[in-house]
Parts: structure tokens; C-alpha cells; sequence
């Protein structure tokens, strides 16, 4: 038996002709991966469909698969649009959803906004691609070898190698299923996750040698555009980075602060071992998860403001470990 939210979204895929598949700006492996390999998958199944998987192509994530040019206001037929991995609308890239007769969302990102009748939210998954695991196994959708490698690589991607805590026992009950199922070589897959040009390696080593670590285990660095510049890395480089450290002993939050002078635009990535932290990140306009979340603003005061209130995070929280002990 199909639960609801499966069984609603199996049924919409199966009624509508022309689907687009979205994601979240400035996409990461998971959003990229879950949205071809549904394409993908959709298009095995159901080989008469049209099916498009949209958004700014992000050349080091070509593995995964080229993505789709549509003119969505050109439709003549009725659309369906599936955003994956992506809570709020005013995130989702490449695509006006206005155009579609109908949308939902795929997600793992505490809830933020209702994009329609058939969302499927679920907290408790490492990924959106562990929940298209879960969807293609359970409905029993065609999955060849290319949709199970990108699949493979986008949950071991947002687990971090199956280490953050939204690992779980379905998580390895799902991989486990995806590989018996298709047998791929996935030992051979990571370094197209881990692999990185030797300016990045640099990088790494910039970023560990400049963190500023406060007294509270709150650890934090601002990237300007200089710095972007003499190391060859983009903007998007620190958030890419930010989970590698999780590793320093008694730093309980860290913190990129990267300015994208193009966009002018500050973003700022979380990350935490202990305090809750998208509650912070939400009064500056931000989100994502309790212990991953994100900022994005124009505002150079903001910045201060969030630091000085994470290290405050830092400082309650580790104000509770002694009350503990
Ligand atoms: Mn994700």
C-alpha cells in the first residue's frame, strides 16, 4: 500500500503530459541529482511524457546530467511543476510558477510555504533524494543505472557520507535496496563528489587558518571578494566547504560569511553540533534546518547582528552543558 502523499504524487505524474522538475537556487548535489534522476525516471516509465528538469546549469555538477531550456509561457498544454529540495517559492530557480496549472513540492527542509495540494515534506530524510528513492522504489518506477548513481550521490552528499544525524536506519534500508536493485559500482562514484582543483585545496587551508573562535565555541570568517579572487574560487566555494568543519574541538557553531560582490550579496552558511540554530538564522531573514541553515542579505549590519547572535547561542548552550554536569 502507497502512502497518501505518495500515492497523490504518483497519481498527479501519471495525469499530466508536460512536467517540469525545479530546485532550489544555487543548487547543491542533492537538488540537482534528485531533479534529474525524476526526470530521468518519469521519462523511462512513461516514455511519451515531456519531461524537463530546469535551472542555471552549474558546470562542476555536469555529471548529473544536462539540464532542460523551456519557455514555459509557450505551454499549450496543462503543466505540472514539482519543486524539489526547496521550502520557500521565491527560491525556486529558473522557472515562473505562475505559469503551471498545478505545482507541489518534494522536501526535507522544515516547512516554510504550502506550494500546493500534494507537498510531501519530510524532516526526517537526509535528502530529497533519499525521498525519490523511497517514491520510485514504492511506486515502482523504472530506475536504470544513471538514476541510481545520481541518486547514490546525492544522499551520500547532504548526509555528509551518511554522518549527519538525518542518517538513519531508513536511509541505509533505501540505499541498500537502490543498490541491490541496480547494482552500481558506487564505490567508484565519490570522487566525482570529492575530487576538487588544487586553488580549493588552498582554499581549505586559507579558511583554516583564518577562523576567528570565540571564548562561547562559536567559530567564524568572512570571505571577501579579494580573497575569492586570489584563491580562483567562487562564491559558491564556502558553502561547499562549510560541513568539512565539523571537526574542532569545543566549536559548537561556525559560520561563512561570504560577500558575492555580482549579486551583492552577503551568504552566510551555518552550521552547529549543539544549539538550534534556524530560529536565529530566521530572524534575519534566513532558514533551513536546526542544524544547517543559510542567510542571504543586502545588509552589512545584519551580519554583525547575526554573528554576535550565534555566538550568544554558542554561550546558552554551553551555559546548559555545565547545569548538566
Ligand atoms: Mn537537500
Amino acid at each position: 500500500m502507497l502512502r497518501t502523499e505518495l500515492r497523490k504524487i504518483y497519481r498527479k505524474i501519471k495525469q499530466y503530459n508536460t512536467i517540469v522538475i525545479a530546485r532550489h537556487m544555487s543548487p547543491d548535489p542533492d537538488a540537482i541529482a534528485s531533479q534529474t534522476a525524476l526526470r530521468d525516471a518519469i521519462k523511462l516509465t512513461y516514455p511519451k511524457k515531456n519531461v524537463y528538469a530546469v535551472g542555471t546549469s552549474v558546470s562542476k555538477f555536469k555529471y548529473y546530467g544536462i539540464l532542460d531550456k523551456i519557455d514555459e509561457t509557450t505551454f499549450t498544454d496543462d503543466a505540472l511543476l514539482i519543486a524539489l529540495d526547496v521550502p520557500n517559492i521565491s527560491r525556486v530557480d529558473g522557472v515562473d510558477p505562475s505559469a503551471f496549472t498545478e505545482m507541489f513540492k518534494i522536501d526535507h527542509h522544515p516547512s516554510e510555504e504550502v506550494f500546493g495540494d500534494c507537498d510531501w515534506v519530510d524532516e526526517t530524510s537526509s535528502s530529497t533524494c533519499q525521498m525519490i528513492i523511497e517514491f520510485l522504489l514504492r511506486t515502482g518506477m523504472k530506475i536504470d543505472r544513471k538514476v541510481a548513481e545520481n541518486l547514490y550521490l546525492g544522499v551520500v552528499s547532504d548526509s555528509d557520507r551518511f554522518l549527519i544525524s538525518y542518517t538513519s536506519a531508513k536511509t541505509f534500508y533505501l540505499v541498500a535496496k537502490l543498490i541491490e536493485k541496480t547494482q552500481i559500482d558506487f564505490t567508484n562514484l565519490y570522487h566525482y563528489l570529492y575530487e576538487r582543483p588544487y586553488e580549493e585545496i588552498k582554499f581549505h587551508g586559507y579558511l583554516s587558518e583564518n577562523l576567528t573562535i570565540t571564548d562561547n565555541g562559536f567559530a567564524y570568517i568572512k570571505i571577501t571578494p579579494e580573497v575569492l579572487k586570489e584563491y580562483n574560487v567562487d562564491p559558491a566555494t564556502p558553502s561547499n566547504m562549510i560541513n568539512d568543519f565539523s571537526n574542532i574541538k569545543h566549536v559548537y557553531v561556525w559560520t561563512f560569511v561570504t560577500l558575492d560582490e555580482k549579486n551583492e550579496i552577503y551568504k552566510v552558511n551555518i552550521r552547529s553540533k549543539g544549539p538550534i540554530i534556524n530560529d536565529t538564522a530566521a530572524k534575519f531573514g534566513g532558514g533551513g534546518h536546526k542544524y544547517a541553515s543559510g542567510v542571504r542579505t543586502h545588509n552589512k549590519e545584519d551580519i554583525d547582528q547575526l554573528l554576535k547572535a550565534l555566538d550568544e547561542d554558542c554561550r546558552q548552550y554551553k551555559e546548559s552543558l555545565k547545569i548538566e554536569v
